[in-house]
């Protein structure tokens, strides 16, 4: 059977995982009467509740006689470095571009990686469905970009297609039969290279590891792609670094390869296939498994340094033991150690004292990831504000930027702009009008600068803004960045929520939360618009039917509360709302907001 090797890459919510679907169901991975969940490959609980991928997956469908494994990658920036480490194991990438939105920040990260590594993608324009789709205008803009991005002759003349990822179907042309993705298979089957590695069958084994995991069964494994000789089970191999040290030996348990959803065990791993390996102990990704004859590495691309560091603690607040059962640091400094076994991206530190741990990751997101899935696992925590990072270069002190693009309302310009050149000390880097009456802005940012940004950006934009960050690179540190103390409404009751309460406190600040949500005694339900904090009862209240959320006809109206995503909880104070907190912890909610 013929192999090819393709990712999916995009900007987060261009609808990856989505196509995924209909390319595992069209090739006939799943059985005819079998129930398969939407978004199969988020398999996760997180990314099924929050719509998003986090890991990085693998799977494989069958067509016309070609096996094509395919990776789906997270669209989010703080996963970024996994999906550049990703491209190494494919010979040819999906680029989904949104057709309303055209190319957005992290495509052209994904595309600048993929040109980079010689990679001639398939552009495919998805979403045309959407009625305000533009499927011409992000197509000369997937152009423009790939020739601002060096891309070579060959590269520039790419493929493309008209999708509607969820409807199942890409056609060449954008009228066309918009039947099934039949010419999308038999284009990935002709455009993508078969893997060179097809001809290194009588080498020694070797494999890069590219990305790890852990299975309660077989516990430690790796995946990656074979790039030369073969493998069987029960044969002793051994795990070199990238700098060529040995790192351990040891005998591979099981062989596994991907199968539609499912992995499936097999005998014996062939070159230019992904697979994943069992047995090793210690080994990690971008570390070499190979042959004991084999003394070279293969190529690897560091991991990335980590960004942000949090603290994370016992709960030492009256309340302890409430909301979760697991408290004492020994077991909660297990369960970190158990993460960052499995996730390259994560390190953990001791604090003297014991009580606290500094964990280090990529971003918000991620760290926001991690908190939640232990508050889940009934874990306490007190969880610090995150800190950004900063590197020493030949004395002096660097600190990382990000680029920011921001699409608003033009009317909100320059409240944006003034925020984020003023106190947080970025420059700006562009401002053009982006039609429709919106203006694009995009701006260099200190990282310091953007921690606990999302939450003023939506209120300055009355919710309109759409912002997207990705690292652009080191920078000098610029100095202090004066904090904002705002205060937050604090409950003084347990219970649920009610809406005319709410509609009383919204004089006060935003709220966090909605009619009916779950509160309790010290839980931050929303931020005073003064520097105070306040506490407030968001139950007291009579039971009003017209009370309704703000869209309906009723005199009166109560303004949609703040909903945070994960990244946007853990900027302070919002990442305070996950844990209780007591009402007299005054010591505590102050190193909440202060920045640093
Ligand atoms: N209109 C329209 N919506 C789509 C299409 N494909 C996906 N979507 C929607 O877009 C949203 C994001 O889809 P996903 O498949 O999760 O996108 P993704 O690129 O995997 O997202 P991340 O992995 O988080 O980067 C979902 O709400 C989908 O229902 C499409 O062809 N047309
Ligand atoms: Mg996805």
């Amino acid at each position: 059977m013929e192999l090819r090797n393709i990712a999916i890459i995009a900007h987060v919510d261009h609808g990856k995982t989505t196509l995924v679907d209909e390319l595992l169901k069209q090739s006939g991975a799943f059985r005819a009467n079998q129930a398969v969940a939407e978004r199969a490959m988020d398999s996760n609980d997180l990314e099924r509740e929050r719509g998003i991928t986090i890991m990085a997956k693998c799977t494989s469908v069958e067509w016309k006689n070609t096996r094509i494994n395919i990776v789906d990658t997270p669209g989010h920036a703080d996963f970024g470095a996994e999906v550049e480490r990703i491209l190494s194991m494919v010979d040819g990438v999906v680029l989904l571009v949104d057709a309303a939105e055209g190319p957005m920040p992290q495509t052209k990260f994904v595309t600048s990686k993929a040109l980079a590594m010689g990679l001639r993608p398939i552009v495919v324009l998805n979403k045309v469905d959407k009625p305000d789709e533009e499927s011409d205008r992000a197509l000369d803009e997937c152009f423009d970009l790939f020739a601002a991005l060096d891309a070579t002759d060959d590269q520039l003349d790419f493929p493309h297609m008209y999708a509607s990822g969820r409807s199942g179907w890409a056609d060449h042309e954008l009228d066309g039969p918009r039947k099934d993705l039949s010419a999308l298979f038999d284009l990935i089957v002709n455009h993508v290279p078969a893997p060179r590695q097809l001809q290194r069958k009588d080498e020694d084994f070797r494999m890069l590891a590219t990305t790890l995991g852990s299975d309660n069964f077989i516990g430690r494994v790796l995946t990656g792609r074979v790039e030369s000789g073969t493998l069987k089970v029960g044969a002793t191999i051994q795990a070199l670094s990238r700098v060529g040290q040995k790192i351990e030996q040891f005998r591979v348990t099981k062989i596994l390869a991907f199968r539609g959803l499912a992995q499936q065990e097999i005998d014996e791993a062939t070159p230019g296939d992904i697979v994943t390996i069992a047995g090793m102990s210690k080994a990690t990704v971008s570390d070499t498994l190979c042959a004991l004859a084999v003394d070279e590495p293969l190529e690897a691309q560091p991991i990335d340094p980590p960004t942000i560091t949090v603290t994370f603690g016992i709960n030492d607040s009256p309340l302890a033991g409430r909301e979760g059962s697991k408290v004492q640091s020994r077991v909660i400094r297990e369960r970190l150690m158990k993460e960052a076994e499995s996730n390259v991206a994560i390190k953990i530190t001791d604090t003297p004292g014991g009580e606290a741990f500094e964990v280090a990751g990529r971003g918000e997101l991620q760290m926001g990831v991690l908190i939640e899935n232990m508050r889940r696992e009934g874990f306490e925590l007190s969880i610090s504000r995150p800190q950004v990072l900063m590197r020493e270069e030949d004395g002096q002190r660097l600190e990382p930027i990000e680029e920011v693009t921001i699409d608003v309302d033009d009317d909100y310009s320059g409240a944006v702009i003034e925020k984020i050149t003023g106190a947080r000390k970025g420059d700006l880097a562009e401002m053009r009008p982006a039609g429709a009456g919106k203006t694009r802005i995009v701006a260099h940012v200190p990282a310091r600068g953007l921690i606990g940004y999302h939450g003023e950006f939506l209120t300055d934009t009355r919710g309109t803004g759409i912002m997207n960050r990705v690292f652009y690179g080191w920078a000098s540190y610029k100095g202090p960045i004066p904090g904002r103390r705002a205060g937050v409404l604090i409950s003084m009751e347990d219970g649920e929520a009610v809406a005319y309460a709410l509609w009383n406190l919204e004089e006060r600040g935003r709220m966090f939360v909605g009619p009916q949500a779950k509160v309790y005694q010290g839980m931050i339900i929303g931020e005073h618009s003064r520097d105070n904090d306040l506490e407030v009862n968001p139950l007291k209240g009579k039971k009003l039917t017209n009370v309704r959320a703000s869209g309906s006809d009723d005199a009166v109206r109560l303004t949609p509360h703040i909903n945070f995503s994960l990244e946007e909880a853990i900027a302070p104070p919002m990442l305070w709302a996950y844990i209780p907190q007591h009402r007299s912890d005054r010591s505590r909610k102050t190193g909440i907001t202060a920045h640093h």
